[in-house]
């Protein structure tokens, strides 16, 4: 039962109560979670006060609302370690999840002064802008606009970027991927990404963008990804 005494808010309580459930695997990701008036009765509570209790939860992502349906658990968010310059390709496998792809653009183009200082390369060369969904066990993760340079890597093509893009540079070409720099903002996703990735607007989404170097320093790709913020999470590890 709830303690009415504790100074901590009965919501609160409530709240704990359903992750407990959750982490304990009570629910599972997809089980529904009890109604509004079934969980007011368990805990001898009004409604308003199981209605602010689920709000928190669905606003923490750890619940979903489906209208006319109910409420529901969340699968767990991925968890990305911000160490190590890994593929989208390897986290998956990692994880034992199944990674796939969909080419969805490819173009040779010149790139906007932005890209070109990155790059290290003039408003006149060539890049090759690559667009991909990624899947994680079919489900849509994120969304990624690669920029190449087409001096740098000039046999680029849709075959090579269909798997994996780090296996075709290190197998394929023999090239040492070295480092990068990396910055994530929370933004909300734009129509056109909501759809692609199979999420409802308004939905918050991570935007990453990467900036990759070979070992000679050579920067090699700009990543502009959108990844689903429901099913993502960072975490890096820090010490002082
Ligand atoms: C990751 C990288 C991306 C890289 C891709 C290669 C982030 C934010 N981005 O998605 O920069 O191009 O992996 O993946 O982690 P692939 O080898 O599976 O094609």
């Amino acid at each position: 039962m709830l303690d009415k005494q504790s100074h901590l808010p009965i919501y609160v309580q409530i709240e704990e109560r359903l992750k407990s459930q959750i982490k304990s695997g009570a629910f599972k990701s997809g089980d529904p979670v009890p109604s509004e008036r079934e969980l007011s009765e368990t805990y001898e509570v009004s409604r308003m006060t199981v209605r602010q209790a689920i709000m928190n939860l669905v606003s923490e992502g750890l619940l979903y609302r489906e209208k006319g349906k109910g409420t529901f658990v969340s699968q767990e968010k991925i968890e990305q370690p911000l160490q190590g310059l890994t593929s989208f390709t390897e986290d998956m496998r990692s994880r034992g999840m199944q990674p796939d792809n969909k080419l969805i653009g490819f173009h040779k183009i010149k790139p906007d002064a932005d890209i070109a200082d990155k790059l290290k390369l003039s408003e006149t060369d060539d890049i090759y802008r690559v667009k991909r969904i990624r899947y994680a066990d079919q489900k849509p993760m994120a969304i990624e606009t690669t920029y190449i340079p087409v001096k740098l890597l000039p046999e680029l093509n849709e075959e090579s970027v269909k798997g994996s893009f780090y296996t075709y540079i290190q197998e394929k070409l023999k090239l040492t991927i070295s480092h990068a720099s990396q910055s994530i903002e929370a933004l909300l996703a734009e129509p056109e990404e909501a759809k692609l990735l199979n999420i409802q607007e308004p939905s918050a989404v991570l935007h990453i963008e990467r900036l990759s170097y070979l070992s000679n320093n050579s920067p090699f790709e700009v990543v502009h990804s959108t990844y689903r913020a429901d099913r993502y999470k960072f975490r890096s590890e820090i010490s002082r």
